[in-house]
């Protein structure tokens, strides 16, 4: 899952974009590179971020929807915690919801999607960016994180979302220390126990920086290495700022673990 940020505000790549054209270019260019499906998001929710309008929300990228869902190949999700803006988004040719706050900041999200038929993400934090970094308390980030994103499912299948549409992501950085983000992507095993597929997007984030002490920009190995290990671990979708070093990492662990089929080289030239 490729990265498209149209907020002038993100923590690694604000303001990146510079208009719906640009945009439409990096889309397509994700597609070339391997991305399955691209996320598009207009509101940051980087700790502290401030909230915008739903107005503006809307303005950010449902033009941009519109344009992208005739020209892409590959299905477009939003990144949206607001059922105005998924909406609109899905009526401007969206496939996916992806819901950072789990159907839990916007009670008739759950309809939304339920209605649309559309893919979900339930990803877990708590609180909303503004708060989530006091909220960080845990007694085994693992099993508590799954124990959250099980109360999420059961949000979607009461609002009738089979759950053949589901998708669960722990949330790397979303109401975590350093030391929750990766114990989570070192032990996905309570979160695939809920039997959905894994999403992770540990893209560029200070967990990284953390470890690296390395800023946003100079995070794209860790990036990597946190890709590998969490497939190894089980993760099946991945969100990436970088797609085509992440589909090429990716596809090598794929293979190494035994997985892919790799075709027989006739004589290997190369080391
Ligand atoms: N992370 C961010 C935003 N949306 N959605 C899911 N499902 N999982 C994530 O880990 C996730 C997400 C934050 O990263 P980014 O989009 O790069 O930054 P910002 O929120 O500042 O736009």
């Amino acid at each position: 899952m490729g990265i498209l940020n149209l907020t002038p505000d993100s923590f690694s790549d604000g303001g990146r974009v510079r208009d719906a054209e640009h945009a439409l270019d990096l889309a397509l260019a994700m597609a070339e590179d391997g991305a399955a499906i691209v996320d598009v998001g207009g509101e940051s929710t980087r700790p502290g971020a401030q909230p915008v309008a739903v107005e503006e929300e809307l303005h950010r990228v449902i033009p941009f929807l519109e344009r992208a869902a005739a020209q892409l190949p590959v299905p477009l999700s939003i990144d949206t915690r607001r059922s105005a803006v998924a909406r609109a988004a899905l009526d401007a040719g969206a496939a996916v919801v992806n819901d950072v706050s789990g159907l839990a900041h916007d009670p008739t999200m759950g309809e939304v999607v339920a209605e649309t038929g559309a893919g979900l993400v339930l990803m877990h934090m708590r609180g909303d960016p503004g708060t989530m970094a006091g909220l960080a308390r845990y007694r085994s980030v693992s099993r508590d994180v799954a124990a959250e994103l099980a109360v999420a499912v059961e949000r979607a299948r009461a609002a009738g979302i089979p759950d053949a549409s589901l998708v669960v992501d722990p949330g790397i950085g979303f109401a975590k220390k350093t030391r929750h983000s990766l114990a989570l992507l070192g032990d996905l095993g309570p979160i695939l126990a809920l039997g959905f597929p894994v999403m992770v997007g540990p893209s560029r984030k200070r967990f990284l920086g953390a470890v690296l002490d390395a800023p946003p920009e100079e995070r794209l190995a860790g990036t990597l290495a946190a890709c590998v290990a969490a497939y190894l671990g089980g993760a099946r979708v991945f969100r990436v700022h970088d797609v085509r070093p992440a589909v090429q990492a990716l596809a090598v662990a794929y293979a190494v673990s035994g997985a892919g089929s790799v075709p027989e080289q006739p004589e290997e030239a190369e080391s």
